[in-house]
């Protein structure tokens, strides 16, 4: 019976160490590879997370199985009664401080490029692309009027503050320029929400009273799903929406068909009335 549970045991601990060692080429653990420069940075850090438990994992298995094993073939051994192990106590806790530093340090560089505003690409923060303010249960997006150039941070802030009467809005359909970075700024208009678009490994929280830069830069033109990623109410499940990245032509045709249609005073072209006109002529 000992053998059996010692069996059981290291057999399921091979299992989950297969599992683990072959989950990164099935592609467990994203729906989708990264499609974001900085999204494959951010996946290579927790893949390098991912192998260093997994190697931890295996030695504990290996010991616990060799442990059960033993303790079910040699019945004549005696358990050994210790009050514990000094220099044991001291490698254990070492190792993994170390470890644990190691990938505090590594990670720092792809940490500021994500959230140190010093570090973000510049061009992108120069002339952010929209306003977007997330409210009980939808995406609200304010852009700048097409052309609009902003004169350094206090014209942005200026912007961020007054709404222009040249600004196009939309809801929950953001329309980006694809292969370059681009900022948005998000508030809230009511309790915490969280700007989410998986694909571009993006995630932000929108906080009452707060204007949060963020900027992602998605490497193919397709709609990406945008979600909000914090419990924010009844409706929350409603706040799906997208992001569409599309090339820098599109973009610009895009703005122009919404500032027309923002525009349209419901008077027909001229065109149009003197052809009216000729008819109510002739009859
Ligand atoms: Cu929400």
């Amino acid at each position: 019976m000992g053998k059996f549970w010692s069996i059981f045991f290291i057999f399921w601990s091979i299992v989950a160490v297969v599992a683990v060692a072959i989950s990164p080429a099935m592609g467990w653990w994203f729906p989708t590879a990264a499609e974001s420069p900085l999204g494959e940075q951010i996946d290579d850090l927790f893949f390098l997370i991912l192998y260093i438990t997994t190697i931890t994992f295996i030695g504990t298995q290996v010991a616990m199985g060799y442990v059960l094993w033993r303790g079910a073939t040699n019945t004549d051994d005696r358990a050994e009664f210790s009050h514990g192990s000094h220099s044991l106590e001291v490698i254990w806790t070492i190792v993994p401080a170390f470890i644990l530093l190691f990938i505090a340090l590594y990670q720092i560089p792809v940490w500021e490029q994500f959230r140190i505003q010093s570090h973000f690409p510049q061009d992108a923060v120069n002339s952010p692309i929209a306003e977007v303010t997330a409210r009980q249960f939808e995406w609200r997006i304010r852009y700048p009027a097409p052309g609009r150039v902003f004169k350094g941070k206090s014209d942005i802030e200026r912007w961020l503050k007054q709404p222009e009467p040249g600004d196009l809005y939309t809801v929950n359909d953001l329309h980006v320029p694809s292969n370059k970075p681009v900022l948005i700024h998000l508030r809230s208009g009511d309790v915490q929400h969280s700007f989410f678009i998986p694909d571009l490994r993006v995630k932000q929280d929108a906080v009452p009273g707060m204007v949060i830069p963020v900027w992602f830069e998605a490497s193919r033109s397709k709609a990406y799903e945008w979600v909000c990623a914090e419990l924010c109410g009844w409706g929350h499940y409603k706040m799906k929406a997208r992001v569409v990245a599309e090339s820098d032509e599109d973009f610009k045709n895009y703005l122009h068909e919404l500032e027309l249609e923002q525009f349209d005073d419901g008077v027909p072209e001229l065109a149009d009335s003197s052809a009216a006109g000729e008819e109510e002529v002739s009859e």
